[in-house]
């Protein structure tokens, strides 16, 4: 089994649910989750006039390759009709896949590791909470190193409490 991270936005609707949803959807494909973070209420960043996200991190274990994965990534999201109407539009569940094992994946649809997590304090926070131990394969430093300094504005704890699924 690969050990994979993936995380979760959502803004429109029942936001928290439709997260739950795609966990539920995850595992009926063969990507099972093993740890969730707290959930997050956090500002918008890029396109700032939209509702606040609600962000998660969950680490994972599948058999799948990184394209499976995203394959299935991107049919978990059309099940939502995520509606793109221009980068960064609102959407109803956005899932990006954040590292697999500590494989470095540069294909033209795919790169890996998440080439925008070291940007996004909505993705770190909830990561460190369920791979602090983590090492970045492309920075080459541990994930603590690298988010020493890291700002926590805009970011507070929506639904608290990292969740351990055994199977
Ligand atoms: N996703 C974006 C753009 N901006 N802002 C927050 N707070 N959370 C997100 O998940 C997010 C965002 C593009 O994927
Ligand atoms: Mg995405
Ligand atoms: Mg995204």
């Amino acid at each position: 089994m690969k050990k994979i991270v993936l995380s979760f936005g959502s803004n429109i609707g029942n936001r928290v649910r439709n997260i739950e949803k795609a966990l539920h959807l995850l595992k009926k494909f063969n990507i099972y989750p093993k740890e969730i973070s707290s959930f997050y209420l956090t500002e918008p960043i890029g396109f700032v006039f939209q509702p606040s996200f609600i962000n998660a991190v969950g680490i994972f274990q599948t058999n799948l390759s990184p394209q499976q994965v995203l394959k299935i990534i991107k049919k978990i999201e059309n099940k939502f009709y995520r509606l793109r109407f221009f980068k960064n539009a609102p959407r109803l569940l956005d899932i990006d896949i954040l590292f697999y094992n500590s494989e470095i994946i540069n294909e033209k649809n795919l790169k890996i590791p998440h080439p925008q997590i070291l940007k996004r304090n909505f993705v770190l926070i909830p990561l460190l909470e369920v791979a602090s131990d983590l090492y970045h394969p492309v920075a080459k430093k541990p994930l603590k190193e690298l988010v020493k300094d890291i700002k926590k504005n805009g970011i507070k704890i929506w639904k608290k409490g990292k969740l351990n699924i055994s199977q």
